[in-house]
């Protein structure tokens, strides 16, 4: 399988987030992708590409331009106010406030965020936009004839909506992916997230549509984070209604009970029959990440891939979270082999 990867991740270095009300060093760091890329190079998993740059358009079906714009220059409008830590929100329009945008740089952060787990550094536009890029380079490859190709996208997306940053992402990779499969002649795209985490940021990009088709298991919100999506009831509205489906599950959920979930997802796509698939690839359900409460061990990401080769559509992985970091490489690359080891049974 096909990688592509781009070192300008190393761009993006957040210093801190909050967690148990402490400082703590960013579980989202650079060593998280090292690891990956070392995987796939110690598996020959097979050749690691750069991304090509296919200009801000793409990202622009997804993110509104005045976002783009404020993410872009917001670093630039940081430096002037002579500040040396990260930029990061810590006020936001909820209730009983006003939606509005302020002038200031932090006003403005605040109306694109939803979270104050987003830090924007010197690096982070140019990050996120190669990994857009990352995502979009191997979507081309797919569109070209490939069967499956591996996006080593880092920062993540996945939390990412139109015009909202946090949850550690900024540009949702695999939703500009899937709306260029769209764009570039198909018709139906199912994504498929098996990030720890609720993809909260695509499913409310595609919400009202029936063009994409996203499926998610993730930690229950009552719960866990992002909270406020995510939950069984959340089916699509309008045109988009019959066109999402969330399986939240308990903490403690081991392997048992999430590829019970992951049978019902597929049989779910089976049903809408995508032309193509893409899979939101966190690995953050492993027994021993930091920050998450699933139970999976390193064999069964191997089945994970399995099952999803089972589905027999074109796939692109797409790389989320995980932040177990000496396991990262090894958990990621593992469905990516289950994947071509099932596709290669298929093929014999
Ligand atoms: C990103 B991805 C406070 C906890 C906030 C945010 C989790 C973001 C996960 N430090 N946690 O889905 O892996
Ligand atoms: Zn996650």
């Amino acid at each position: 399988m096909l990688t592509i990867y781009s070192d300008d991740h190393h761009l993006h270095h957040g210093r801190c987030e909050l967690m148990d009300g402490q400082l703590m060093p960013c579980f989202e760091m650079p060593s998280r992708a090292d690891h990956v890329l070392q995987r796939v190079k110690d598996r020959n998993l097979g050749p690691v590409q750069a991304p090509r740059d296919f200009g801000r358009a793409p990202l622009q079906r997804i993110h509104s331009a005045e976002y783009l714009d404020f993410f872009q220059g917001a670093w630039a409008r940081w430096s002037e106010l002579n500040r040396d830590g990260d930029l990061l929100p810590f006020t936001w329009p909820a209730r009983t406030l006003r939606t509005l945008k302020p002038k200031s740089l932090l006003g403005e952060l605040g109306y694109y965020s939803f979270d104050g787990g987003a830090p924007i550094t010197a690096g982070t536009w140019q990050a996120a936009y190669s990994a857009a890029q990352v995502a979009l380079t191997a979507q081309a490859e797919i569109q070209a004839g490939a069967h499956s190709a591996f996006a080593l996208c880092r920062p993540p997306g996945h939390h990412a909506a139109s015009d909202l940053m946090g949850g550690y992402c900024y540009l949702n990779n695999a939703a500009i992916a899937a709306q260029a499969f769209l764009d570039q002649g198909h018709s139906k795209v199912a994504i498929l997230d098996v990030d720890y985490h609720h993809g909260n940021g695509t499913q409310a990009i595609f919400y009202d549509r029936s063009d994409v088709f996203f499926a998610s298991i993730h930690g229950h919100p009552e719960a866990e984070f992002p909270f406020f999506l995510g939950y069984a009831d959340e089916q699509g509205e309008g045109a988009g209604e019959g066109f999402n489906v969330n399986y939240p599950l308990a903490a403690g959920s081991g392997w048992d009970t999430w590829s019970a979930a992951l049978d019902q997802a597929c049989q779910r796509i089976e049903a809408y029959a995508p032309d193509v698939l893409v899979i939101s690839l966190g690995v953050d359900t492993f027994k021993d990440d930091p920050i998450s409460q699933f139970k999976l061990d390193s064999p069964d990401y191997l089945r994970m891939g399995q099952r999803i080769a089972r589905l027999g559509k074109p796939t692109l992985f797409v790389m989320e979270g995980g932040y177990a970091v000496e396991e990262i490489g090894i958990n990621a690359v593992n469905v990516l082999e289950g994947f071509e080891g099932a596709q290669q049974e298929a093929h014999a």
